[in-house]
């Protein structure tokens, strides 16, 4: 049985703010070391699947520039690996764009039909989590089903966000709403979806054209409409980060004693591209607690509870908490940077307080109070010394 994964990373992620102004959201940084497609990339091979195709569209430079060839995540194979599927080249209003997630994968069916693989999986770039494919696969043939969709409950507070639906004692979906104002339920699409090839080229050719160009909206509902679709109830971690707070906060969470996401499992290895460093350093007067800090880093300041990314250089006398900071950032002597995200390639000055200034207690117990108490700053930024902020 050939699967083929098609992973969307191409939409603009517009809640992460200056993180995704000049990348893809699937190639933000993540965990110091990583990018976020790296997740459904290491989940394929992973998986067993070695025919991915990623499909790009807003700001594919990083993600093109990361991806190449594939190598590593042992997907530069002659046949099949990994294929950047490069976005129109036409201006929007020229009608060359791709509307939407299904209208990105039917301008592709060609590159389907070469495989032609018996099932096609849909993935997105953006999501946080470990996931055997192949056992979705499994069940999906199983249940002799056309479309599988992968679900989990989340919050209700957050349920307006996602794809809402209900099942049987049978999985069989009875019900699916995309995003709905008031959420009936709150068990979640994951935007995962298992198809039989034909029936979603089938289902393509029929419900999708340009305005009528996403899964959730279009494609979807009238297969479920047929009693052809079933839900797969995923219950391990995943988090789909498409918040600035709930970036902040799944990047910090890998600092605990024991977090959810396991990213030192020997037997689920998350593979990413990654420069040749030398080892993380720290002067007479640097340490870090509760912390990951990324090669080629040279701490001689204190950091605690935060995300340190390769090359990053932080001076005597400065004080990083509750940060997530990203390559090859500078961060000088005597400088405060409490609850920020700071991008690559910043450089901030002496004796600066970028966060909360002098209120240094930490959060963590009560993450909702930092809704406004965020920092971010954007890439290759020069904070003057004695900037607060
Ligand atoms: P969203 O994540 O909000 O909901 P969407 O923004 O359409 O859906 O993006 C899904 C994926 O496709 C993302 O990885 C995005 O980058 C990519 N994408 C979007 N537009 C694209 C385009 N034009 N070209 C290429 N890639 C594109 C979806 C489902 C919900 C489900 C959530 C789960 O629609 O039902 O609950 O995912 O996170
Ligand atoms: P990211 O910040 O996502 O890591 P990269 O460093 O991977 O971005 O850069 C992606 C590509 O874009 C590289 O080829 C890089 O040379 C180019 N690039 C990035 N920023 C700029 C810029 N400001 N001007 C011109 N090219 C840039």
């Amino acid at each position: 049985m050939k699967s083929l994964a098609l992973i969307l990373a191409g939409g603009r992620g517009t809640r992460l703010d200056i993180l995704s102004k000049h990348r893809a959201k699937p190639s933000v940084p993540f965990a110091g070391k990583f990018r976020l497609i790296d997740f459904a990339l290491s989940n394929c091979v992973n998986s067993g699947i070695f025919n991915v195709g990623v499909i790009t569209q807003y700001l594919p430079l990083s993600l093109n520039k990361h991806i190449g060839i594939g190598k590593p995540w042992d997907l530069d194979r002659k046949m099949g690996g990994a294929t950047v599927l490069q976005p129109f080249t036409g201006k929007p209003e020229a009608g060359g764009w791709y509307t939407g997630t299904a209208h990105a994968v039917y301008k592709n069916i060609s590159y389907i039909r070469r495989h032609n693989p018996d099932q096609v999986i849909i993935l997105s770039g953006d999501h946080v989590y470990e996931m055997d494919y192949s056992k979705m696969i499994d069940y999906h043939r199983q249940k002799d089903a056309k479309l599988t969709i992968a679900a989990q409950p989340v919050d209700y507070e957050e349920a307006s966000r996602f794809g809402i639906l209900d099942h049987d004692d049978n999985m069989q979906i009875t019900d699916f709403v995309e995003k709905p104002e008031n959420p009936p339920s709150n068990l979640a699409s994951m935007g995962i979806y298992v198809f039989n090839t034909e029936e979603l080229l089938e289902a393509l050719e029929k419900h999708c054209d340009e305005e009528n160009s996403d899964f959730g909206h279009h494609v979807i509902p009238p297969i479920i409409d047929k009693g052809e679709a079933f839900a797969y109830e995923f219950d391990d971690y995943w988090k789909d980060v498409g918040t600035l707070e709930a970036y902040w906060k799944t990047n910090l969470e890998l600092t605990r004693a024991i977090p959810e996401l396991n990213l030192y499992d020997e037997d689920w290895k998350l593979f990413t591209r990654s420069e040749e460093k030398p080892p993380v350093k720290f002067g007479n007067s640097g340490d870090a607690a509760r912390s990951l800090v990324s090669n080629g880093s040279i701490i001689n300041g204190h950091v605690e509870n935060s995300v340190i990314s390769p090359g990053v250089y932080i001076e005597e006398g400065a004080i990083v908490r509750d940060s997530i900071i990203f390559n090859d950032t500078v961060i000088r002597s005597n400088t405060i940077v409490d609850r920020s995200i700071i991008d690559k390639e910043v450089e901030i000055g002496h004796n600066c307080k970028i966060g909360t200034g002098d209120d240094l207690t930490p959060n963590q117990e009560k993450p909702e109070l930092m809704s406004n108490g965020l920092n971010v700053i954007a890439k290759r930024a020069t904070i003057p010394d004695n900037t607060t902020i």
